[in-house]
């Protein structure tokens, strides 16, 4: 009876803190000048596939950076790297979500003046992300087609703290039977206002609006 409290307690004071060193970082990247954008998902939704193809396309504008958070291994930072970008690898080890310190951390040695747009691709998990803020200006949520069409009601806070969802790999809907119109259903009725944008990393297929979008989004020059 005693811990359950204590257990709330802890857990509010640990974000408190998250927030005080994202507005912090949020100051940061605006008196550089950086746009950051979160990619947030479950595992394999094709965060880094999009992120690759983005940052290969992006980076003929402007500055692009990213930093990618899995618990162990650097292979998506090396798939990312592919595009030609700057990117740093983060490591949580057992921790299921990117908080504030651990981006602060991974930028030192980087200069967000050199940076127009920083893409930060969290551990894939459609629940904890939800509640850390990473000072970004954009949130970008990812779901596939193969995960099921009821996802944003199941795993409303994580729509709910997005502003964007990217609905991926549109090229196997048609193989799974996908029901654009009941997930648009199940997305506003978590997030009335948030914008929908279908996409395949594989076909190209909605590359320039996603392009589009985030130029618009973060106050670049479209591509
Ligand atoms: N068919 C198809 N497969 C994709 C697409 N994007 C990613 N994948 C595949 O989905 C798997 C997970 O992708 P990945 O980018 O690693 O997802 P992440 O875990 O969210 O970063 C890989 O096998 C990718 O090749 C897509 O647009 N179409
Ligand atoms: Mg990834």
């Amino acid at each position: 009876m005693m811990s359950r409290p204590r257990i709330v307690e802890v857990r509010q004071n640990i974000l408190k803190k998250n927030d005080l060193l994202a507005a912090g970082l949020r100051e940061r990247f605006q008196a550089a000048g950086t746009s950051v954008v979160s990619l947030v998902s479950s595992p394999g939704a094709g965060k880094t596939a999009l992120l690759t193809a983005t940052l290969t396309r992006l980076q003929k504008d402007c500055r692009v950076a990213a930093l990618v958070g899995d618990l162990a291994t650097d292979c998506d930072a090396e798939r990312l790297r592919a595009s030609g970008a700057p990117v740093r690898q983060i490591t949580t080890g057992t921790v299921c979500h990117l908080d504030a310190s651990m981006i602060e951390t991974a930028l030192i040695g980087w200069t967000l003046e050199d940076i127009d747009v920083l893409f930060i691709e969290n551990v894939g998990n459609l629940v904890c992300p939800a509640s850390y803020d990473l000072g970004e200006a954009l949130r970008v949520v990812a779901l596939s087609v193969t995960e099921g069409e009821d996802k944003p009601l199941k795993y409303p806070t994580i729509f709910n703290t997005a502003d964007v969802a990217v609905v991926t790999k549109m090229d196997l809907a048609d193989a799974v039977g996908f029901d654009r119109a009941a997930l648009q259903r199940n997305l506003i009725a978590v997030r009335p206002d948030i914008t929908v944008l279908d996409v395949s990393a594989r076909t190209g297929q909605g590359m320039d609006e996603w392009l589009h979008l985030l130029t618009t989004q973060v106050g670049r020059t479209p591509v």
